[in-house]
């Protein structure tokens, strides 16, 4: 007997089920994902998904040199096997008519095929050109943008060969991701990420999902829901629009967007007016308590109620189901970090936690969204290179584009990523030499000038990281087409060519794996050789040689991990915390109420990762409807557009065709839409002008922000 499913039908299998399950399960026995299934006689090749920080695992079954079908592990412990339709892309992706597979220099004549030997040698003529014009102050001049990469060792080969070259100048993409979220932990608690571990889920009394839509951007932790719910965890969803994670919890609050932090100051306010507050612990554990006070003193229940749209009524059951809570774990989302006064709101947030006493011990805590990037990767670098200054931000970067300092710019990314793309097209367009890595026909290719093909997962080896700071390790199932090359190897024949001597040797990922863990003391017990044992991954830090994974509370002897211990009110380099509505929005001071009365918000659907790669999926596209707003039936009436029909959505900064998608799942007043789509995708399903040429460029102090906009909706026609 064998259980041939070809990839067709397999596919097919994966899109019935995906209307149905929030996740993907291992779909039929005779696949059971661990399991020596008699009579297939497939390869099994050990893997994981380098989309999103759920980090799944899988096994690929491989024959005839290729991975036919791919199963999640349900060893996993964080995941059970599940996967969701974004990871099962890859199948198709690998094998795409559209994929570029040869390297490409644009020439007078256009785009021409060069050989990869080639790419490198002319990448390090520029690099030495740039280094021979501008000496010691080379590091001004060279700049890479990152992408969530495809696995952490492409990461520490690109870091050291830019370092190399002299470019101190990284963007993150965590700086437009949950970058405003992770260094307000860092700064307060010292955590960078998560507190402690989703299992905990299950040891709270309450659980708080703060703008975090768990089922759609994390799907396979739908089953942390289910299992909190089932041990009679509470849960309270906070999100102005109805997603299939609102089917998985007690209570709803629809807060209006960007309004967070006022809920927040809101029940700061209440606790220390009635002293309800854990006194004890803020007078053992914290400084400047009384900076809290007078930043929360302005927040009375009817302030709270007039800026979040929230019923005063039910304010005070949520502030009463928190303050009755003996255990509360708040899962902070994205979406959080992606507005002008994201800060104030996770300072506020927090501020709630620590109040409480409600961040150390099981079943408490703060969870982030994409978190989980492990401590190591300077002290490594920094190891191999000696130390070098901090680079600047992208907003700086920008300036000095601009001003015509780039010399050379890896983009590793889209620049769709960032709000205003359309200004920021033009100003790639005066650097020197960009160097575009990626896999399709994108817009990047109009500011490149030289273009070298990329990997996919299944085609290189590597480890990676996840949510709950789990390392895992993949191995390479199949040969990419073409010339395209992984990052490590790319990234590694420049740097060798820069500096042949001090340039790490290593020929393959699990020996530069192997170099980390041997380097970082807390790294010690991560070996490649356990890693591919284990279907969940480990949980860093491991300093001994087999030694226990830890999971849970990251404070593990009750002190914040910041130089006193102590958690401090005040941040004495932003001053206090004030609450005001995002920058543009139409109850902003600087917002056009008039013209523009609609808050506009978009955020991440469940079938799609980001702005390029799965928009060239048609397995995907066929679940995508295209480029929709979603809008309450009164707002569309109010502007006089209807269910279907297409319309502009409109901002002070330009306007993008929609189709309206009447539902009563949103407030009246907010217009939400895919953040995902871009105009060269070959289906019309997922096609469209990135978001980000009609969002302006607004910062925070931290990250590139992107909702609570005000905006409208204009019938196309009359
Ligand atoms: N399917 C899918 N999953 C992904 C990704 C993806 O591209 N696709 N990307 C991954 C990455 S890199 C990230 S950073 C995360 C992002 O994860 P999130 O940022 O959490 O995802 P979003 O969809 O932006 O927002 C989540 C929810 O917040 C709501 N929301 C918007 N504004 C507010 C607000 O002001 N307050 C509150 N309370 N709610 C608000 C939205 O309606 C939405 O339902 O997702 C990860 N997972
Ligand atoms: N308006 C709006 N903007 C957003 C968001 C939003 O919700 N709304 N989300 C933000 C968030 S949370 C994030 S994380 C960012 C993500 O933004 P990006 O990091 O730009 O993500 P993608 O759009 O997936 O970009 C994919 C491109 O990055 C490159 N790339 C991908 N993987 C690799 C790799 O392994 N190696 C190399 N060398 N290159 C690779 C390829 O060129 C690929 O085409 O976007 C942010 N921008
Ligand atoms: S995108 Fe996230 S949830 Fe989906 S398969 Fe990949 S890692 Fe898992
Ligand atoms: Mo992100």
């Amino acid at each position: 007997m064998s259980s041939k499913v070809s990839r067709r039908t397999f596919m097919k299998a994966g899109a019935a089920a995906v209307g149905a399950l929030t996740c993907l399960r291992p779909l039929s026995p005779a696949l059971g994902a661990n399991s020596a299934t008699p009579g297939i006689d497939y390869e099994r090749v050990h893997g994981y998904c380098p989309f999103c920080q759920t980090r799944c695992t899988f096994t690929a079954f491989k024959k005839n040199g290729k991975a036919e079908f791919l199963v999640g592990k349900d060893g996993n412990r964080w995941t059970a096997g599940g996967m969701c339709p974004k990871g099962m892309s890859f199948l198709e992706l690998a094998d795409s008519p559209h994929r570029l597979t040869r390297p490409m220099l644009k020439t007078a004549s256009g785009w021409q095929n060069i050989s990869y030997d080639e790419a490198i040698a002319l990448t390090v003529e520029k690099l030495q050109e740039a280094r021979r014009r501008h000496g010691n102050e080379i590091a001004r001049h060279l700049a890479l943008t990152a992408p969530l990469w495809d696995c952490r060792e492409s990461e520490l080969a690109a870091l050291i060969t830019m370092r190399f070259a002299g470019c101190i100048n990284i963007m993150p993409p965590g700086e437009v991701c949950i970058s405003t979220a992770s260094s307000t932990l860092n700064t307060l608690l010292g955590s960078g990420n998560s507190t402690t571990t989703v299992d905990e889920v299950e040891n709270a009394e309450l659980l708080v999902l703060w703008g975090a839509n768990i089922s759609e951007t994390y799907p396979p932790y739908t089953r942390w829901l289910e299992k909190a719910k089932a041990k009679g965890v509470r849960i309270i969803l906070l999100d102005c629009r109805r997603t299939r994670t609102s089917n998985f919890v007690d209570r709803q609050l629809r807060i209006a967007p960007g309004t967070d932090g006022a809920l927040a100051l809101g029940f700061v306010n209440q606790i220390i007016q009635d002293g309800s507050y854990d006194k004890a612990y803020v007078a053992e554990n914290t400084n400047n308590f009384n900076a809290l006070v007078k930043d929360a003193s302005p927040w009375t229940l009817a302030q709270v109620a007039a800026a979040t749209d929230l019923a005063e009524e039910d304010i005070i059951r949520f502030y009463r189901e928190l303050m009755n809570s003996r255990r509360t774990m708040m899962w902070l989302g994205g979406s959080l970090s992606r507005y002008s006064n994201g800060m104030a709101t996770v300072r506020a947030i927090i501020a709630m936690q620590v109040l409480c006493n409600q961040i150390m011990g099981s079943g408490k805590g703060l969870l982030t969204m994409e978190s989980g990037k492990p401590e190591g990767e300077k002290e490594f670098v920094d190891h191999i290179c000696g130390r070098a200054p901090a680079g600047v931000n992208f907003r700086r970067l920008r300036i000095a584009m601009d001003r015509n300092e780039i010399d050379v710019l890896f983009l590793n990314s889209s620049y769709r990523r960032y709000p205003d793309c359309d200004g920021l097209k033009e100003t790639l367009k005066k650097v020197n030499f960009v160097i575009h890595r990626g896999f399709f026909k994108t817009e990047e290719l109009e500011v490149a000038h030289l273009f070298v093909p990329a990997t996919f997962t299944l085609e290189s080896q590597g480890s990676h990281y996840g949510a709950e700071k789990q390392v895992v390790w993949r191995d390479k199932c199949q040969n990419a087409p073409g010339d395209c090359v992984p990052d490590w190897q790319f990234y590694r024949d420049i740097g060798r060519r820069l500096e042949p001597e001090k340039y790490p040797r290593f020929e393959t990922p699990s020996e530069l794996a192997t170099l980390f863990s041997n380097t970082l003391p807390d790294w010690k017990g991560i070996t490649v050789d356990r890693l591919r044992k284990s279907p969940s991954g480990l949980v860093g830090p491991i300093p001994a040689i087999n030694g226990p994974e830890l999971l849970g509370c990251i404070f593990r002897d009750g002190k914040f991990r910041t130089p006193d211990g102590k958690f401090d009110f005040l941040l004495k380099a932003v001053g206090p915390i004030i609450w005001t509505p995002p920058k543009g929005a139409p109850k902003d001071k600087d917002g056009d109420p008039k013209n523009f009365p609609l808050t506009f918000i978009q955020g991440k659907i469940l079938t799609q990762w980001q702005q390029t790669i799965t928009n060239f999926a048609a397995s995907l596209a066929q679940f995508s409807n295209g480029r929709y707003v979603q809008v309450h039936p009164e707002t569309a009436s109010q502007c006089g557009v209807k269910h279907g029909e297409t319309a502009y959505l409109v901002t002070a900064f330009g306007k993008v065709e929609a189709r309206i998608e009447a539902s009563e799942d949103i407030t009246p007043g907010v217009v939400f839409t895919p953040s995902h789509f871009l105009g060269t995708s070959p289906y019309p399903a997922t096609n469209s002008p990135p978001i980000n040429s009609i969002l302006p460029n607004y910062w925070d102090r931290i990250s590139a922000q992107f909702n609570g906009l005000g905006c409208m909706l204009q019938p196309m026609k009359g």
